[in-house]
């Protein structure tokens, strides 16, 4: 396809700034093998990495995009501990994680919630990385398709077709997420290829083709490449697995 992959790596809750620094650093030298231009890299570091990240960028010493693992609805004001996308987008960073499923467990993010982020990361010039995926229960019962494509569904709602085009869809099934269980490459395409549909749906075939659907959820640098293999996977949301230098930069470089 004509869609660029894209490998993210959402360090979640995880390294300091001297820590941050050091990944940074490491992460400059281990992507020097890939090439870049062929594959989108990012990293979705805590608040306080960013400046970091953003200071590599600009010296040239790291050749990837970056953004944050969350976003306010609001624009400004206040809204203790929260970071507005035009704080985000002043730092440079490309995306705004949305929606993560350890946002909707443990911080009760709804539907109309992730919409509204979905909006104001586009209101700031972001691309929102909208993630979505069903627990182990729906799995079970056999309606992890369904439950995934309502969350789909609630956090595009009222999108213009021109911004739909460019947001990134983030597969991640619950029960995946730094358990060591993946989804097989069959799993993954079945949901990505069946959110692609749905946007077909929602906005237009062009829509649903330029649209870049990751999967996340224990991704390795030994399973990246089978799940890369599938049609409508563009790409992967990697956590645990971005925290070491030369496994994500393997993930990277996984052609
Ligand atoms: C899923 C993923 C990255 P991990 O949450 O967002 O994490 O690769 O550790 O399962």
């Amino acid at each position: 396809s004509s869609r660029t992959p894209l490998m993210a790596g959402n360090w979640k809750m995880n390294l300091d700034w001297k820590q941050g620094l050091a990944l940074v650093e490491d992460l400059g030298d281990a992507l020097k093998d890939v090439d870049t231009d062929a594959v989108e890299v990012a990293v979705i570091p805590p608040f306080v990495d960013i400046r970091t990240v953003q200071t590599a960028v600009e010296a040239g010493k790291l050749p990837i995009a970056y953004g944050g693992q969350d976003i306010s609805e609001h624009e400004s004001g206040a809204y203790t501990g929260e970071t507005s996308g035009q704080m985000l987008a002043a730092l440079g960073a490309t995306y705004a994680l949305v929606g993560h499923s350890e946002r909707r467990q443990y911080h009760a993010e709804t539907e109309q919630i992730t919409n509204a982020k979905v909006k104001a990361a586009f209101a700031a010039g972001l691309v929102p990385i909208l993630c979505v995926g069903e627990p182990l229960e729906e799995r079970k019962a056999g309606k992890h398709v369904e439950y995934t494509l309502a969350q789909l569904e609630g956090g595009v709602e009222g999108l213009s077709a021109e911004d739909a085009a460019k947001i990134v869809i983030a597969y991640e099934p619950v029960w995946a997420i730094g358990t060591g269980e993946v989804a097989t490459p069959e799993d993954a395409q079945e949901v990505c290829a069946a959110i692609r549909e749905a946007l077909r749906g929602l906005f237009s075939p062009e829509v649903a083709d330029a649209v870049r659907v990751l999967y996340g959820g224990s991704v390795k640098s030994s399973n990246v490449a089978e799940i890369m293999g599938k049609e409508d996977v563009d790409g992967a949301l990697v956590g645990g697995a971005s925290l070491k230098a030369d496994e994500f930069a393997k993930i990277a470089g996984y052609q």
